[in-house]
């Protein structure tokens, strides 16, 4: 990629802001080039915009969190830019606070609520179009000649139905603002920075708690971005299975890079990075580094997900015969887990309490563990002193939305301790866990590891499995996949 604005301009001149150079030459820039560039351009205003498909959603959840907070400010960044390397960015993802309130994911946009007499009046700041006039459009890092075309102000006003003003100005406007404020953290250091002396950290907090809550239960729109989300994610283990020869010979990379090329086709991105944990790997629970073989007869954990394009994941895993069947061990620790999953599933009903499929799933994995002999009974006792840990790890599920990890500072009494409701969207993931190095356990068992894990809505009267496409029980897996092998 080329990286100066022009050849004969030094990187400091170009670096510096575009208002401090009005009216003059631009170093290496003629008159003559100045004027040129500032006109013969056709008007290309976007008008008779139709409103994003998830505004009216939007419009109720601002106005549910100025209904929370009465007579204050509150300011909800989409975050910045990050560095990758010197000059070069990461890919940007709005915060999810801002993207679920307004339906906008623009880098530096800023949505603020504004106290009135009788609610608070709404502004989504954002960077308007570029200035031809100044040169700013092909001059300035920020250029639209650079980065592509913005939408103007009044356009975002038309699709997202919100007010739209120029957030270069944001900044002094929190500066000079009376009254109280609230601004959602860790997302625009220079939005905090004009309001240090405003706010608390523990009122920040409560606006950051609202708003996770908020997100507990999912609309009809959500539910729907959710099951596309679970649908591209299927067509991505579909490929995978498609490539796993190709994997064989190159490392667990070709499989990262298959689901990758699915998401980025259909959505926006991966949720979350991809583990693709082929062998022993399948016992590091966030195997991302995926670079390691995929031999037959060794069996492939992925743990996967599509991003849509309003920013709504999947997260689905799946433990595959990298040859297309399982071996006794390997189906003997997989059917139970799979068990195990049945249990947890059966257990996700609105009115049951968050823990239950939790506790459900972990009741049938420590039998089999005390079946099997890898630790002493009764159930009852291993499940109090907690020891069927060592190899089941982790909590068996999570809420799941715009987040991969969702609601995730809900208070613990609305979430952890909390009851399952209809549109509550979670995972259920229980998992068996053989470390390659676990001297407790028979060496058959060591280094396999297996998690089943699948996206759930509490219904009405009781669950939908939004990922029921992808088969589960192991012999179901084995005849799937050789029917995309074939
Ligand atoms: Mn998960």
């Amino acid at each position: 990629m080329s990286d100066e604005l022009n050849p004969e301009t030094p990187e400091s001149e170009a670096e510096e802001p575009i208002k401090q150079r009005k009216n003059g030459l631009y170093p290496g820039v003629s008159d003559e080039l100045a004027e040129n560039m500032r006109g013969g351009w056709a008007d290309t205003e976007l008008r008779d915009l139709k409103p994003v498909a998830q505004a009216a959603e939007t419009r109720r959840r601002r106005a549910a969190l100025s209904a929370r907070f009465p007579g204050e400010r509150l300011v909800i960044p989409a975050g910045n830019l990050k560095t990758r390397s010197n000059d070069t960015e990461y890919a940007f993802r709005a915060s999810t606070e801002y993207a679920y309130l307004t339906g906008n994911q623009t880098e530096d946009g800023v949505l603020v609520l504004e106290p009135t007499a009788d609610g608070h009046r709404e502004t989504i700041y954002l960077l308007p179009r570029s200035d031809r006039e100044n040169g700013e459009f092909w001059l300035s890092g920020q250029g639209e000649l650079w980065v592509g075309r913005r939408h103007s102000l009044a356009e975002s006003e038309a699709l997202y139905g919100i007010p739209a003003a120029d957030v270069r100005e944001l900044a002094e406007k929190l500066r000079e603002a009376r009254g109280p404020v609230r601004v959602v953290r860790g997302h625009d250091a220079g939005i905090e920075a004009a309001l240090t002396d405003k706010v608390t950290a523990e009122r920040d907090e409560e606006l950051r708690v609202f708003l996770s809550e908020a997100r507990l239960v999912k609309d009809a729109f959500e539910i729907g971005e959710l099951q596309k989300a679970v649908d591209s994610t299927v067509r991505g283990f579909e490929d995978v299975v498609k490539v796993l020869d190709k994997a064989e010979a190159t490392s667990e990379r070709y499989i990262e890079g298959t689901f990758f090329l699915r998401a980025r086709v259909e959505g926006n991105d991966i949720g979350y990075g991809s583990i693709c944990a082929s062998g022993p790997h399948a016992c590091t629970l966030h195997w991302v580094r995926n670079d390691g073989p995929v031999r037959s007869g060794d069996l492939l954990l992925l743990d996967a997900g599509v991003e849509t394009h309003t920013l709504y994941t999947a997260d689905v895993t799946r433990t595959l015969p990298v040859n297309g069947t399982y071996t006794d061990i390997q189906r003997k620790i997989y059917d139970a887990v799979y068990e195990a999953q049945e249990a947890g599933i059966a257990a996700v009903q609105p009115g049951a309490k968050f823990r239950d499929f939790h506790d459900a799933a972990q009741r049938v994995l420590t039998a089999k563990l005390v079946e099997w002999g890898l630790v002493e009974g009764p159930v009852e006792r291993v499940l109090e002193l907690g020891l069927q840990r060592r190899w089941t790890l982790h909590g068996t599920g999570h809420m799941l939305g715009m987040d991969v990890h969702d609601c995730a500072v809900a208070r613990t009494e609305t979430y952890v301790d909390g009851t399952l409701e209809p549109g509550m969207v979670l995972t259920v993931e229980p998992g068996l866990y053989f470390q390659a190095d676990d001297l407790t356990v028979p060496e058959e068992y060591r280094g396999i590891g297996v998690r089943i894990e699948d996206d759930i809505l509490v219904t009405e009267d009781g669950n939908r499995n939004l990922s029921a496409a992808l088969p589960r029980r192991s012999d179901e897996v084995e005849s799937w996949m050789a029917s995309l092998k074939s």
